[in-house]
């Protein structure tokens, strides 16, 4: 059975998410961050390398990084293609690939930027320039794929959507949607979805 090494507070309910889509069996192992230095504990260094979560270890074989585990998980768990488009559909699945890699390869780094900006408090003006240009950037590019159309690739869900609502999750928790109402439609529509409030049950963010 896969064993999920989850962190609250982080980007692994997303993961957990994914295994309720997929209907996955899956055994969840929660770990607290430390509330001094916000920092993973360090058992999970045991689990991989890097310390950092999510991993999964499906029976010995152990991933780290949610876009590789989600793509692991595709290929392990979703035949079917019911959650990205199959790779003989070259066109689509390489229109997939990029919003699936999109989220955590450019969009969580300004968004970063942010946070670390409004916890510690301090005023940067370089650092408060590239972060809100590169959100803006960002959020109107999302805002402007979606249209009107319910999902980051159009009418279905797809597992590109797990990453877009990640970061459109973190830019509203930080306070940056107000500009984007169609974003926040978007993220309650996905955090709607029954496997996520199944996720949030079984789960705390
Ligand atoms: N690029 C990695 C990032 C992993 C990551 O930084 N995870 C955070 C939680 S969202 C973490 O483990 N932070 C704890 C720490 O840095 O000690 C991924 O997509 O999985």
């Amino acid at each position: 059975m896969i064993r999920l090494h989850h962190l609250r507070i982080g980007r692994s309910i997303f993961t957990v998410w994914q295994l309720e889509e997929l209907g996955v069996p899956y055994e969840l192992i929660e770990y607290i961050r430390d509330p001094k230095t916000f920092l993973a504990p360090p058992e999970l260094k045991k689990v991989h390398a890097s310390g950092k979560s999510p991993v999964i270890d499906d029976d010995g074989v152990v991933v780290a990084e949610s876009i590789a585990i989600t793509t692991y998980l595709l290929q392990m768990y979703d035949p079917q293609n019911r959650f990205a488009p199959a790779r003989s559909n070259l066109k689509e699945w390489a229109r997939f690939t990029q919003w699936l890699h999109y989220p955590e390869g450019s969009v969580f780094t300004p968004l970063l930027v942010k946070m670390l900006l409004i916890r510690s408090g301090q005023e940067h003006a370089a650092f408060d320039a590239f972060s809100s240009r590169e959100i803006k950037l960002h959020m109107d590019y999302i805002a402007a794929q979606l249209g009107t159309k319910p999902y980051i690739l159009g009418d279905s869900f797809s597992a590109a959507d797990f990453g877009v609502s990640y970061v459109v999750s973190l830019a509203k928790r930080l306070g940056q949607l107000g500009n984007w109402p169609t974003l926040d439609t978007y993220l309650t529509r996905n955090q709607s979805r029954p496997a996520y409030m199944r996720a949030l049950e079984r789960a705390i963010e």
